[in-house]
Order: C-alpha cells, then structure tokens, then sequence
C-alpha cells in the first residue's frame, strides 16, 4: 500500500474538513439565512471552495501528478471565500477552516505563505 506522506495527509485532512464546512454551511446557514449569504459572490465563493477542497483531496488520494498544481488553486479559492465569510457576522467558523485549508494546500504545492 501507498504510503502518504504526513505533510500530504493533514491536507487531505484539511481540504476534507474544509469541504464539509463550506459546502454543509453553503446548504444550511447561507440558504436559510439568505439575504447577503446567498448574493452570487458570496455563495460562489462558498461552492468554489467547496469543490476545489474535494477535487484536491481526490486528486491527492489519487496520487496524480498534477495534485500539488490542484492545492495551489484550492488555497486560492480557499483565501477568496474567507475575504468572502469575513465580511458578514456569522461564518467565523468558514472563515477558520478555509484559512487553515489554504495554509495545508500553499505548503503542499509549495507556495510561500501570503503575508
Ligand atoms: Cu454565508
């Protein structure tokens, strides 16, 4: 059996972790809250996140070559919808999990940490 490196786990941990938050609070808070939570911007940036989470997280369980390129963007998308979360009251708990998702993915593609 393949061994995974513990760097490339705790952001397989981290890109599922942030999968479920985005995507479980995308469907329940923001849907039922509505309003600012379900503006185009807003919610686009909360599935963006979302899916690119799961996509890297496949891709790494995969093995593909291409996996370190696919954690690049997800921290992107991952830093998008925390500017996004920050901006309203109550998805503090999104906003933590899509900052400590984007640091798993920058150090998995081996990125420099944004200031
Ligand atoms: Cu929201």
């Amino acid at each position: 059996m393949r061994t995974i490196s513990k760097e490339m786990q705790a952001c397989i941990d981290a890109c599922l972790s942030c999968y479920q938050m985005c995507f479980g609070m995308a469907m329940s808070h923001c849907l039922e809250q509505g309003g600012a939570h379900v503006k185009p911007k807003h919610f686009r940036a909360m599935i963006a996140c979302a899916e690119m989470c799961r996509d890297s997280a496949h891709m790494m369980l995969m093995d593909w070559t291409q996996a370190k390129s696919l954690c690049a963007l997800c921290a992107e998308a991952c830093e998008t919808c925390a500017k996004e979360c920050e901006a309203l009251p109550d998805m503090k708990d999104c906003v933590d999990e899509c900052r400590r998702c984007a640091d798993a993915c920058r150090k998995m593609s081996g990125q420099k940490m944004a200031a």
